[in-house]
């Protein structure tokens, strides 16, 4: 029988006690089958802990709890400032205890240490922030054009909403979906992904200090093909939002669409990043090779095609191999100058490595990488990798590798870059480098994406909209458009005396 609370040392000497049962009504639960999630760090393939994975009759029993709890007065009558005070004890929490979910992410996942801390963290506590700002601010309007009768519009929770999310960045994927759903005052029943199952429990044990009344966020751990598609399927679940890949968002639509339910999806990506000849050159190298290799390259929105204009081609590639050499050390995920971590999983680092030889075989240049890193004979290391001479044909150029594999290729024209830059069946971000005002904006107005970079790449902001076009995915996260993703509008037409 697996514990339910188990007390772990990190690598980095980090001491606590890890919640490892499904989180339903504010209490640690067993899972009813037994079922386990063996959760590893990558950097050693040694186990860090075993945690409780839902079935379906847990996910019933966690989705009756939020359902029990939307209806509840607890909730239901809680004044939305209130609710705002409550997301905002739980940024306090989070931040207060920020070394310690840095550490969980970095042992779970491999990312650096300092870059779970300096950029995961900062931003789920300011997204939690943002939001609690939000609850009380959430209103409709009001029509009265029509003599004796007015209309007003009332913008309410859906009501229980299913999260599931990745594992690329655990605990701040999770406060992107939670504040926003519980500013509005919905319920929750969150689904952490099976290989990061660790962060998101110690986050369920401060929602309950915080005083979340219980139901208002159940997390469960669990697998996707069970405990996701349970929740998906679960008539008394109003909306989904997810984040992950296009093919799992694909299914989660079709079963959705049985009972009509709300959706937002986060999907996979391709990004384009445009350096036309007139650019600071040293800029568009720094930015490119941030927005492909941080991360261990695993970011939905990682810049990953890299189009340079054919003047400029040859340099380009020189500075941005010599910035691949000077800045990219891969190691395990404690040391200060690591830049890069494992890959999160074996299964990814297979299909990663795998990518790499289709590209070889399709004739591309391989310029810097290609190979897996031994970093002390364990683990998920692979080189960070660089393909030159790429065409729009190829494989490796049209399909999301998530790892730290970039493809270049050259163009012309403006005009060939942003047809070469749409032709991928994914939207999410595109970046472009030049000096000229007016062609970035030109290229920022034709460009299929749902985020534009103009001398940039990756940059994020919450008070910003974020999502993707075409197969990138539906609907916005983050800033005021997520508040739009969270509720529902009601219409409430007035007869104020009019007999006609
Ligand atoms: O994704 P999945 P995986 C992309 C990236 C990566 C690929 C595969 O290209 O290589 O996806 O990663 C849950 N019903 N992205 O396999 O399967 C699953 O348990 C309901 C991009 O990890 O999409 C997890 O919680 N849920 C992405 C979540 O879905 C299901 C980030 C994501 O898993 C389910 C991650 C089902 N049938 C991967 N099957 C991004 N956009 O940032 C799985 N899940």
């Amino acid at each position: 029988m697996t514990p339910l609370f188990v007390d772990l040392q990190a690598p980095n000497g980090v001491e606590y006690r890890q919640p490892t049962g499904l989180f339903i009504n504010n209490e640690f639960v067993e899972s009813s089958s037994n079922k386990t999630i063996v959760s590893l760090d990558p950097a050693t393939e040694r186990v860090i802990t075993t945690v409780h994975a839902a079935d379906p009759e847990d996910v019933n029993k966690a989705v009756n709890a939020a359902r029990t709890a939307f209806h509840g007065p607890s909730w239901k009558q809680m004044p939305a400032s209130k609710r705002g005070q409550l997301l905002s004890r739980l940024a306090d929490l989070v931040e207060e205890n920020k070394e310690l979910f840095a550490t969980i992410d970095a042992w779970d996942n491999g990312k650096t240490y300092h870059e779970a801390l300096e950029s995961d963290l900062v931003d789920a506590i300011s997204v939690l922030r943002y939001y609690s700002g939000w609850a009380d601010k959430i209103s409709g309007q009001t029509t009265t054009a029509i003599p004796l009768k007015f209309a007003y519009t009332l913008r309410q929770p859906i009501g229980v909403v299913a999260q599931i999310i990745p594992w690329n960045y655990p605990l701040s994927m999770a406060t992107w979906k939670l504040g926003p759903a519980l500013a509005c005052g919905n319920t929750v029943v969150l689904k952490p992904a099976e290989q990061t199952p660790l962060s998101i429990l110690v986050l369920a044990d401060l929602v309950k200090k915080a005083g979340f009344p219980p139901g208002v966020v159940n997390i469960v751990n669990g697998y996707g093909r069970e405990a996701g598609t349970a929740l998906v399927e679960h008539p008394l679940v109003d909306k989904i939002a997810f984040t992950g890949s296009t093919a799992t968002a694909v299914g989660i639509m079709t079963a959705a669409a049985k009972t009509l339910k709300n959706i937002t999806l986060e999907t996979g990506g391709k990004s384009p990043l445009l350096v036309f000849e007139d650019a600071d050159l040293d800029q568009a190298v720094k930015w490119s090779h941030m927005g492909i290799m941080s991360n261990q390259g695993q970011i939905c929105t990682a810049t990953s095609r890299i189009l340079v204009q054919d003047s400029i081609y040859d340099d380009f590639v020189e500075k941005f191999l010599c910035r691949v050499q000077a800045v990219s050390k891969v190691g395990n995920q404690w040391e200060k100058d690591t830049y890069q971590g494992p890959q999160v999983s074996k299964s990814q680092y297979d299909q990663i490595l795998g990518m790499i030889d289709i590209g070889c075989q399709e004739g591309a240049v391989l310029a810097a990488g290609g190979h897996p890193v031994d970093v002390g004979g364990k683990g998920f290391f692979i080189a960070p990798t660089v393909f030159t001479n790429v065409r729009p044909s190829m494989r490796i150029f049209k399909e999301e590798i998530f790892g730290p594999v970039v493809t270049i290729m050259r163009f012309a024209t403006e005009e060939e870059a942003i047809t070469v830059a749409n032709t991928s069946i994914y939207g999410l971000g595109a970046a472009v480098f030049t000096t000229h005002l007016e062609r970035a904006h030109r290229v920022a107005d034709q460009i299929e994406a749902g985020m534009v970079w103009i001398n940039s790449s990756q940059d994020s902001d919450v008070r910003v909209p974020f999502g993707g076009v075409k197969q990138s995915g539906i609907g916005r996260e983050l800033g005021e458009a997520a508040l739009e993703a969270y509720t529902q509008i009601k219409a409430v037409h007035v007869n104020m005396g009019s007999k006609l």
